[in-house]
């Protein structure tokens, strides 16, 4: 694991390398695939020409999707919908890959309209990825499908207790308030932190015309959405200094010893409780490409990036940031 400030582990750069291929506009170019500067006007032409394009499937195309529809083989444990680089389909590979269930990976291609795919809407109303289906229910011969990345979490997380006789997996919890309190941080990011990440991304690099006014308001509503949790991380640092050190507490409280002193101060802390859950995991792949919308997040929520770092080195993300 590599200590940089973005994050860098060797070959977690499915994501990365997903986002770093789209077109950067400014005020009055773009630049087109093959890297070339064109104007506003050419770049709405061929944004007009891609979306006639886009209009009608293409029956005889071929994707990895077509291929999983048309050549059904026997399945087993999960498959999992998602797009190279789609954060919200790595948050599924990691909750899978933590809580040791089989998953197979299947990419949706966009430009061939994959996701308009009768059978793809059937398993996602909503056309967006990631999809899940379970094939794991041997009482019935319907495979379960699942969309909306919260709601995919959580079905995950309640069916491992369940396979475990009622044992809760450590990511979650069968304590009603503390489900609760996992479950406000749960929605927080799939309804307050990604929408918000997209919509910054959207504006900043594929938006038909340059809209400053637009960035600012989705990048600086990230920048809010990043101030929540640096607060919520800093209050867990600082009550977990003032148990763990307590012999120092009354200095810390006078202000006298910066809480930077503390020998505690890069110990975990997590959103809820004393471990991490789903509520902090579901927050990493979106945390993974956030520099490009220009947050840094070691320099202005260093709360926030230790506790990422800290994810990113668990063995179940980094097998699925690598694998998925
Ligand atoms: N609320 C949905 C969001 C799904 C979503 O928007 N996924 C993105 C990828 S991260 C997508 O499919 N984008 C394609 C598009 O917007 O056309 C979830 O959490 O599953």
């Amino acid at each position: 694991m590599n200590n940089t400030n973005n994050f860098n582990i060797n070959n977690i750069s499915n994501l990365s390398a997903g986002l770093r291929n789209i077109h950067i506009s400014s005020s009055d170019h773009h630049i087109d695939s093959q890297g070339n500067f064109i104007s506003n006007n050419q770049y709405q032409q061929q944004q007009q020409q891609q979306q006639q394009q886009q209009q009608e499937l293409i029956p005889e195309e071929t994707s990895e999707l077509r291929e999983f529809f048309n050549n059904p083989t026997p399945a087993e444990g999960f498959s999992l919908i998602t797009h190279r680089s789609a954060p919200n389909g790595f948050k599924i590979a990691i909750i899978l890959s933590e809580l040791n269930y089989n998953y197979r990976t299947i990419h949706l291609d966009f430009n061939k309209n994959d996701h308009r795919l009768p059978q793809f809407l059937q398993l996602n109303p909503n056309g967006r990825v990631p999809a899940l289906i379970d094939h794991t229910h041997t009482n019935s011969n319907d495979n379960i499908s699942l969309w909306e990345s919260g709601s995919i979490i959580i079905y995950l997380v309640n069916k491992k207790c369940k396979e475990d006789n009622n044992i809760c997996p450590q990511i979650w919890s069968n304590n009603l308030i503390e489900q609760s309190q996992i479950l406000s941080w749960l929605f927080f990011q799939t309804s307050g932190h990604a929408p918000m990440i997209g919509q910054a991304l959207h504006f900043r690099y594929f938006h038909s015309i340059n809209l400053p006014s637009a960035i600012d308001r989705y990048t600086d509503e990230v920048r809010r959405v990043y101030g929540v949790l640096e607060m919520a991380l800093s209050e867990r640092r600082e009550t977990l200094i003032m148990e763990l050190d307590s012999e120092n507490a009354e200095s810390y409280s006078s202000g006298l010893t910066p809480l930077s002193q503390s020998r505690y101060f890069d110990s975990p802390v997590w959103l809820v409780g004393d471990r991490c859950t789903i509520a902090d995991l579901c927050f990493v792949p979106w945390n993974y490409v956030v520099d490009r919308i220009g947050i840094d997040l070691k320099a202005e929520f260093p709360e926030v990036y230790k506790w990422t770092k800290r994810m990113m080195r668990r063995p179940a993300v980094i097998r699925a940031l690598t694998e998925a």
